[in-house]
């Protein structure tokens, strides 16, 4: 350790596998390790991580096969000299919302950790429920209706909670748990998350779990960071227990179990700061620090998040969640389903092998598209909810119209998912003042161009892969930081520490073209609340 610097490790447990990243003291990655779940750790015959039951509703995986794939990634680690003893501090990201239900004496199990025996056989007998229910989960809309019932409807959970009750959040599955295995949740001394899991494997304790994820349960009152009582009590008996209490995200949770320093080397005083959800980390290591820096990330679903200091949690749709970095501030998410996959099918519907072709039909249209409008919902929507498929299209006199030229087509695809970000986003109070975008899509420069048009801001491309890894170990450097100063630092402070990371060429807003957009944005909002009518959903 003398003489050299320190560094900071992140660990990403998510659906697919668990990855590590390292950082040094300027925040750049020094090394990247993974494991996946399918490939490395075949005999619990996972698919893509995960277990699926009746038809693809109850989707779970094994909270041990994720502690074996831990130990496997440490041994992975020293066998390629990875320098355990330069580790300052150590913090993960979790895939947000699944839950590990610890048996009663489990404590005591993962108190006296050996560093002789295989992790997963000495945790065999620790676990009251074997499988986890994770995020992918959406078998709980009875519970999610009964609690927002119980709590005065979907905005009155929303205001407490940040979200209404979704399926895949944490307070309903333990609902669930409850009412239909009440022998399994008697048994449970302790309920954690999934990142606060990969905390407790660390430290050999219970940790606890973070404000930032806890707002992904609706049980935690995002506003005075404690479990809402109320909210507790709808879900399950003796439920505060159970869950212990939340904690900031910068904090320490403990330092590194004996059994790893002496198995692994690290330094006995390696302290761990909370663990967080992926979805916060990711916000963390693409380094959005203040109210208004907003990131998109186009993937197979579209997502949007934001750092914001006022909450306005929405009964409809979208979370706000605690921010990760920044105990008085929060993030907002919002998620679309229908993201590169649906863009794709548009391109090969309108007969383009590839995107070269696509972009020539954008160049020969104008932004705005000449007032039309269309609503491409091949897949059932999450934002806005919207059950049923279809592709709805509108003309300049709001009319419907029954097809576009293949041309208004390709930019209307574009333009209606751009409209529909800055839209819900406003809704929750989201106005960018800087925006990045990330994801297979975010490299073309004729997408971010209807991107920076319709929100009138610069769009910054950041490919930085890994980001809920980076976050996390950017979290933990923080965290340390933090600690070692004896008070909280902004973390724009340590970010600006970094060595800047490059972005792509940025694509500045055209001023035309954006009073265009805000001038069709109304009639967007009309246009879809027309949709959702339709389709009887409002
Ligand atoms: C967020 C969510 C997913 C998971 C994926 O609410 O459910 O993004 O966090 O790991």
């Amino acid at each position: 350790m003398k003489g050299e610097t320190r560094w900071f490790l992140g660990l990403d447990s998510s659906t697919q596998g668990l990855k590590a990243l390292a950082v040094d003291e300027k925040g750049q990655p020094t090394f990247e390790m993974a494991v996946s779940y399918d490939r490395d750790l075949p005999r619990y015959h996972t698919e893509g991580g995960v277990h699926k039951r009746d038809e693809g509703r109850e989707v779970s995986a094994p909270p041990v096969m994720w502690a074996e794939a831990f130990e496997l990634l440490l041994l992975r680690m020293q066998s390629q000299k990875f320098p355990f003893a330069r580790l300052a501090a150590i913090s993960a990201s979790g895939q947000q919302h699944g839950s590990v239900y610890w048996k009663q004496g489990a404590l005591n199990t993962l108190r006296s950790l050996s560093p002789g025996q295989p992790l997963e056989r000495q945790l065999a007998g620790a676990f009251a429920l074997d499988e986890s229910p994770i995020w992918m989960d959406s078998s709980t809309t009875e519970e999610c209706r009964e609690r927002e019932a119980a709590l005065g409807g979907p905005q009155a959970v929303a205001d407490i909670t940040g979200s209404r009750a979704y399926e895949r959040f944490t307070g309903n599955q333990i609902a669930r748990i409850a009412k239909r295995r009440p022998e399994v949740y008697a048994a449970t001394e302790r309920i954690g998350l999934v990142s606060s899991f990969m905390a407790s494997l660390l430290t050999g304790d219970y940790a606890p779990i973070d404000w930032s994820d806890g707002s992904g349960m609706n049980l935690l009152n995002i506003r005075t960071k404690r479990w809402d009582s109320q909210s507790l009590e709808v879900t399950a008996p003796g439920l505060a227990q159970r869950l212990g209490e939340p904690v900031p995200s910068h904090w320490i949770v403990g330092t590194v179990a004996p059994n790893w320093v002496k198995r692994f080397s690290f330094q006995s005083d390696t302290v761990v700061i909370a663990a967080s959800g992926d979805n916060p980390c990711s916000l963390a290591g693409l380094g959005l620090r203040q109210p208004g820096d907003v990131a998109i990330s186009l993937g197979t679903s579209d997502t949007l998040f934001a750092a914001l200091r006022e909450p306005r949690p929405s009964g409809r749709e979208g979370h706000i969640f605690v921010n990760p970095v920044d105990p008085e501030g929060y993030m907002a998410l919002l998620c679309w389903k229908n993201g590169s996959l649906t863009r794709e099918a548009v391109r090969k519907r309108v007969g383009d092998a590839d995107w070269r072709a696509y972009r020539e039909r954008l160049d020969r249209t104008e932004s705005g598209n000449g007032g039309k409008i269309g609503f491409y919902f091949l897949e059932p929507e999450i934002t806005p909810p919207c059950q049923r498929p279809g592709i709805y299209r509108f003309g300049p006199d709001n009319q419907p119209v029954a097809s576009f030229t293949p041309d208004e087509e390709a930019r209307a695809v574009l333009e209606g998912a751009f409209l529909s970000m800055r839209l819900h986003a406003e809704g929750l109070g989201i106005r960018p003042v800087r925006l990045l975008a990330t994801g297979g899509a975010s490299v073309d420069p004729a997408v971010l161009r209807v991107m920076a048009d319709v929100f009138g801001v610069r769009v910054e491309p950041s490919d930085v892969p890994n980001t809920a890894a980076l976050g996390a170990a950017l979290r933990a450097w923080h965290g340390w930081c933090c600690f070692r100063e004896g008070r909280f630092i902004l973390y724009d402070e340590v970010w600006n520490r970094r060595e800047a990371p490059s972005f792509g060429r940025c694509v500045e807003p055209d001023q035309t073209a954006h009073a265009r957009y805000t001038a069709m944005l109304a009639r967007y909002g009309m246009l879809e609340q027309r949709v959702l009518n339709q389709n009887g959903l409002l």
